[in-house]
């Protein structure tokens, strides 16, 4: 793990951050990434786990599970203006914006309250009040959307950021390096952070590209490049801290590649099988969130009857968000046409985000 340098461009150091150093959050934002790290995993093992293993979730399934400090070390930096363009594996993105856990409830199963009103079923959601773009299946064109999200940043002489989220595999797509050229050239405010868990489906990363680290794609484009521990959330933290900083000031863009591990099979349907058993039991070891908590403890940041709490009423949300989504009804056949075409009172210009 080291940071490469850009030629000219300014350096973006790595962080190990096992101890809590200067420049890390206040308490309060600590005690909030604990919370959504928490809030994260357990609504995701309900959809995947529970929801759709109930038949009450059809088709496919994504989640962070092990991820998960990615989402939040990044997300929970953000000031009103700025955008986050996640993956499939940043649900933390959404709820750390401002979406309320029960209407993503109520999208995965299907409903018609829920942001897309039952049109699809997974995280295609987004807002441009509260700065989410969403999830676009065609793999890598999340990029040139992060750069044209950036210049309209520029345009309107505005010191927003722009964070997006890829998989290792999405980074072999041509869109993606044709939207790093881009925002290095046009110097735009965009975070490119790369989610490598190890795995693309079943392609392992020695399948995928040839270098050690993809780090060395920043410098290649002219912008630092960095890789880090994506398991340790405050590494996360204060190494997208400073790309953040470096986009406010006008610098450009710059490179994240934060490894982890897919604590899951690709989608709920995966047994996933083709990877090593070992290897998802070294893994485990590294859990981000039985990892921060512990150092939390240690640093008497929090006590042990507080995470007991935070747990309950985490329980508590979930429970009470599904029991709305399933109140909730589907929608009816004959709303499926509405929307295609707008009208000034259409519902996606004055209704929820889509
Ligand atoms: C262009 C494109 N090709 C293939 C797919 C199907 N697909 C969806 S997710 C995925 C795996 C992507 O791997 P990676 O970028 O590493 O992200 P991860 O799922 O591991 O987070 C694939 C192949 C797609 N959505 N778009
Ligand atoms: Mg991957």
């Amino acid at each position: 793990m080291r940071a490469i340098k850009s030629p000219k461009t300014a350096k973006i150091a790595y962080h190990r951050a096992d101890g809590l150093l200067p420049q890390s959050p206040d308490v309060g934002t600590l005690e909030r990434m604990l919370y959504y790290l928490k809030l994260t995993r357990e609504a995701e093992y309900r959809i995947e786990r529970v929801l759709y293993r109930q038949g009450k979730i059809v088709g496919g399934v994504y989640v962070g599970r092990g991820q998960e400090a990615i989402g939040v070390g990044s997300a929970i930096q953000l000031v009103e203006g700025d955008f986050v363009l996640p993956s499939h594996r940043d649900f933390s993105s959404f709820l750390i914006r401002g979406f309320e856990l029960k209407d993503l409830l109520a999208n995965w199963l299907g409903r018609a309250n829920g942001p897309t009103r039952g049109r699809e079923n997974t995280t295609h959601v987004g807002s441009l009040k509260l700065g989410v773009i969403p999830i676009i299946s065609p793999l890598g064109d999340t990029l040139p959307v992060a750069c044209g999200v950036a210049l309209a940043f520029k345009l309107r002489g505005r010191k927003n950021v722009a964070l997006v989220h890829f998989g290792e595999g999405t980074t072999s797509r041509g869109d993606v390096h044709e939207a790093m050229n881009l925002a290095a050239v046009m110097k735009l405010a965009v975070i490119f952070i790369c989610n490598n868990n190890g795995y693309a489906y079943s392609t392992p990363t020695e399948r995928q590209y040839a270098v050690k680290d993809l780090c060395v794609r920043g410098p290649a484009y002219g912008m630092p490049g960095v890789t880090i521990d994506g398991n340790d959330v405050l590494a996360v933290y204060q190494t997208v801290r400073q790309a953040i900083e470096r986009a406010r000031a006008g610098e450009g863009p710059s490179f994240i590649e934060c490894k982890t591990f897919r604590m899951t099979g690709h989608s709920a349907h995966d047994a996933a099988e083709y990877v090593p058993k070992e290897r998802l039991e070294e893994e485990a070891k590294k859990d981000p969130i039985t990892r921060f908590e512990k150092l939390l403890l240690a640093q008497r940041v929090i006590t042990t009857r507080q995470i007991k709490q935070m747990e309950q009423r985490i329980q508590k949300e979930i429970d009470e968000a599904v029991a709305y989504a399933e109140a909730c009804p589907f929608p009816r056949g004959e709303t499926a046409i509405e929307g295609v075409y707008c009208g000034p009172d259409c519902w996606w210009e004055t209704g929820s985000a889509v």
